[in-house]
């Protein structure tokens, strides 16, 4: 991180992912997050996240290199991998969205934060949210994403939208005719909690619904307390084509949802127990 000038940041948050600077010790750290999630996630994550995983060949050798991943990655989806520096504002994330770049912070959490880690690293962007991208419906899903971005900052309508982010690309879950598995990269690149999403009797386990989402509230210091389920990629890309603009408009007259709230009109998959939960307000 701290090899880093900022003069080597560009205009658009991007720098040179600076691959020489990677010590044994990070690429040893890449390498045991990499094993310990195989072993978890086979009959836990979709299929189509296990095949990208390995048609990307990210492997466990050491953090790979962003340019051979987005060579891939373009044949299949168009989309490349650009290294920054962690986040970035929201509209420069927006555009790089809209125009089939996903940013990629290029460094790697301590050995002291295999299990926790506050912002994303190299691991939950690449291990958690790029083999996805190497699937045609959630390629296009993630830049349409990227547009209605653009679209919601000037409607003042982020926070709404925000949360079809948070509950879809990062927490969701699928029903598969195999089962119940993990989609959402943030669950994806955590040991815990992709046990947790699929396994725990705590959580709500609800089906997606576009309006109910962007209405619910999320915890980003536990565990969520919901997990919405999708059917198949189709279905989410179909329910989020419509122009969002008159949602915008309704969602203003519908009062929030707590983060574990059940409501009226859920179909519920799974009521959680609230074992657990913490006490601590939801974002
Ligand atoms: N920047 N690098 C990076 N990664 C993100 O996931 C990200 C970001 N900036 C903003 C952001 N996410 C969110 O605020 C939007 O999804 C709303
Ligand atoms: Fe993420």
């Amino acid at each position: 991180m701290t090899a880093l000038k900022k003069e080597d940041v560009r205009a658009d948050f991007t720098i040179d992912q600076p691959v020489a600077t990677y010590t044994a010790e990070d690429h040893e750290t890449w390498r045991t997050l990499f094993r310990r999630q195989a072993e978890i996630l086979k009959g836990r994550a979709c299929d189509e996240y296990l095949d990208g995983l390995e048609g990307l060949g990210v492997a466990a050798d050491g953090i790979p290199d962003f340019r051979k991943l987005s060579e891939v990655l373009t044949k299949a989806t168009g989309w490349s991998v650009v290294a920054v520096p962690g986040l970035v504002p929201d509209d420069v994330f927006f555009d790089h969205l809209a125009n089939r770049r996903f940013p990629a912070t290029w460094w790697i959490r301590k050995p002291e934060q295999m299990d926790y880690l506050e912002e994303p690293d190299v691991f939950h962007d690449l291990y958690g949210h790029v083999p996805l991208l190497m699937n045609p419906v959630m390629a296009d899903f993630v830049a349409e994403y990227g547009k209605g971005g653009v679209k919601a900052l000037k409607l003042g309508a982020l926070p709404n939208l925000a949360r079809l982010y948070w509950y879809t690309v990062e927490f969701g879950l699928m029903e598969t005719p195999k089962g119940m598995r993990i989609y959402g990269a943030g669950i994806m690149s955590s040991k815990s909690e992709s046990i947790y999403a699929l396994e725990s009797p705590s959580p709500n386990r609800v089906r997606f619904d576009l309006m109910r989402v962007m209405r619910t509230r999320y915890r980003i210091d536990t565990f969520q307390n919901t997990y919405f389920v999708i059917r198949s990629f189709e279905e989410l890309f179909k329910a989020t084509s419509p122009d969002f603009t008159p949602l915008y408009k309704a969602l203003q007259k519908q009062p929030e949802i707590g983060a574990g709230d059940i409501v009226e009109g859920d179909k519920v998959v799974h009521r959680g127990t609230r074992e657990g939960w913490a006490e601590t307000p939801d974002a």
